[in-house]
């Protein structure tokens, strides 16, 4: 294997443009504040496998029934992958092929369910996901879609309501996951509302599962029929997804993934994968999971002491929803102001939005890669500061400047796992 070195002097004889700009990516990931939630620092080492020579090779198929020859190191590489998966999630059957959470998803709903059928999930603009059955998606195309809310009033998931609408609509198949809620997920009793209604329990867990296997948010594995999950967001991994589930419908995901929606796996990104579970296995990763709440909780109790209005009032994962309805500013406007100052989040709807999804009224931040960098909470509180000053007049671009000027100073005390210095 070339060293860092060598790998980028080959880039930047063939490809002087795409080195450049991967050079200008690298400077840009280590000199700013990098808040967006679903977002992480993968280490050297996913890096590498994920950059390795596995990209050259087909293997259609599963572990012992390819399609194609030569499989010697990759059967060997996606079965320990797989029992990886299996051992940290405590589960009975590993898929590790899915390209990413949305197409894990769709082959969830294509191994369990017959078009048409009912999907139940959270709706997007309450904080779930496009693929649990949002109007513009595939999951509302082809199958019916009904959508559960958040309270109006605490932005709380009410389980009486998710349980008398699944008694009123007898769903085929109940999805819990999000990518904008702030709060815990009470596995245990949506699989009950499941089961009393004979729905099949997904829990998609891509926003979490670093916090899960970190012991940092509830397990839903003794309570799930299937569990979806990306592998890049508090995971850490690579860009990628895996289908967990009870061995009864591992027949049916393996099918659903191959032949039926994708061709050949991603190897270089299945050892990629593999090598994040083993880091995630770890007694460190234990405590980074522990921190990214802790450090969530340090940035929200800041913001709430400096006037922000947050969506459910706080935050018991990684991920905090501001609602700048007062402040006199939207959530794209303060976005855009924020990166220009160094700090990278997104803007989002908030539950009942009067704007639209484009504009909306908040923002969206988290802690996953923050504290992949060391920061603790000490460091949310300073940056709670910054993003007062910025929010609060995000028209000042000599202020932004100047909080540019002092994010970059801070943030070259913390070291980006994967980025040489
Ligand atoms: N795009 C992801 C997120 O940012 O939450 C969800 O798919």
């Amino acid at each position: 294997m070339l060293d860092v070195a060598e790998e980028k002097l080959a880039l930047k004889e063939t490809d002087p443009e795409v080195f450049q700009l991967i050079e200008k990516e690298e400077v840009y990931q280590r000199e700013s504040i990098r808040l967006i939630p679903s977002e992480n620092y993968v280490s050297r080492a996913v890096l590498e496998a994920s950059g390795s020579v596995l990209t050259n090779k087909y293997s259609e198929g599963y572990p012992g029934q390819r399609y194609y020859e030569g499989q010697r190191y990759i059967d060997q590489l996606e079965s320990i992958v797989q029992e990886r998966a299996k051992a940290l999630f405590g589960v009975e059957h590993a898929n590790v092929q899915p390209y990413s959470g949305s197409p894990a998803n769709l082959a969830v709903y294509y191994a369990l369910l017959e078009p048409g059928d009912k999907i139940m999930g959270m709706s997007l603009p309450d904080g779930g996901h496009l693929t649990h059955g949002w109007k513009v998606n595939f999951s509302a195309r082809f199958y019916t879609a009904v959508q559960y809310g958040v309270d109006p009033k605490t932005h709380l998931v009410d389980y009486d309501q998710v349980r008398d609408l699944a008694r009123a609509e007898r769903p085929k198949i109940i999805v819990a996951g999000a990518t904008a809620y702030p709060r815990r997920f009470d596995f245990k009793t949506l699989g009950e509302i499941a089961r009393e209604v004979d729905a099949y329990f997904l829990a998609d867990i891509s926003h979490i599962a670093g916090l899960i296997v970190a012991g940092a948010h509830p397990d839903p594995a003794p309570h799930a029929d299937v569990i979806s999950t990306t592998t890049h967001k508090t995971l850490r991994g690579p860009r990628g997804a895996m289908i967990l589930c009870r061995e009864e419908h591992a027949k049916a995901i393996d099918r659903a993934v191959f032949p039926a929606l994708q061709g050949g796996p991603h190897n270089h990104t299945t050892a990629a994968i593999g090598v994040a579970l083993q880091e995630a296995s770890t007694d460190a990763f234990r405590v980074y999971g522990q921190q990214v709440v802790s450090n969530a909780k340090a940035l929200a109790g800041e913001l709430l002491e400096r006037g922000f209005r947050l969506v459910s009032g706080g935050t018991d994962n990684h991920l905090i929803l501001i609602d700048l309805t007062d402040k006199g500013v939207f959530g794209k406007k303060a976005a855009k102001a924020l990166d220009r100052a160094g700090i990278v989040c997104n803007y989002n709807a908030i539950p009942n939005d009067p704007r639209k999804p484009f504009s909306p009224s908040g923002i969206r931040i988290g802690t996953p890669a923050v504290t992949s960098r060391g920061m603790g909470e000490a460091e949310m509180r300073q940056i709670a500061g910054w993003m007062d000053r910025v929010v609060g007049a995000p028209e000042d671009e000599e202020q932004v400047e100047r909080v540019r000027s002092e994010v970059q100073e801070f943030c070259a005390a913390f070291p980006v796992p994967g980025i040489p210095q």
